[in-house]
């Protein structure tokens, strides 16, 4: 999730619960951190929400706090970004992979229309490790109501 207006709790608990779901093991990566919106707030009020989930606060522009997220994807590991469209999947995969290898989302030169991430696709890391990069969704929502994080 990105650190500008991007920035939503609830869609964050939701993203959570359907990662638990899956039986995969969430990593919370808030992006776009040298926009500096608020950044100190924002993480603040993101702390319950993150509670026990690693949590990487990134820019894929700026800096390398990025390689924060290679560090994370071993050998043998498979990853996959979730998050909605703009967030930055594409630009960060396109960090980890070493250069300009994918399409990302930003507006053309025209300012009309986007590049746009359009299917799942499966990368392999030069470092060893698989990810998926998805298409930005729209909406996250629960399969049924049953569903949710429940931590005794
Ligand atoms: N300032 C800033 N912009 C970013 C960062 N990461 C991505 N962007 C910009 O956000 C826009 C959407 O990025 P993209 O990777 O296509 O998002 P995706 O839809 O999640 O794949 C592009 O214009 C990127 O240049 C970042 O760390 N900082
Ligand atoms: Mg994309």
């Amino acid at each position: 999730m990105a650190l500008n207006q991007d920035f939503n709790l609830p869609r964050l608990e939701r993203c959570l619960a359907l990662t638990w779901e899956s039986g995969a093991q969430p990593v919370v990566i808030f992006t776009k951190s040298d926009l500096r919106e608020n950044l100190d707030e924002k993480l603040a009020l993101a702390a319950p929400v993150t509670l026990g989930v690693e949590t990487l606060v990134i820019s894929s522009i700026k800096g390398d706090t990025w390689k924060y997220v290679r560090e994370l994807i071993r050998p043998g590991m498979t990853a996959a970004m979730i998050g909605s469209s703009g967030t930055g999947k594409s630009t960060l995969l396109n960090r980890l992979l070493g250069g300009e290898a994918i399409r990302t989302n930003g507006l053309r030169s025209d300012g009309k229309g986007r590049h746009t991430t359009t299917r799942r696709e499966l990368y392999r890391l030069p470092d060893g490790g698989l990810i998926v990069d998805t298409p930005g969704m729209r909406e996250f929502g629960m399969w049924d109501s049953s569903e949710g994080i429940d931590r005794r």
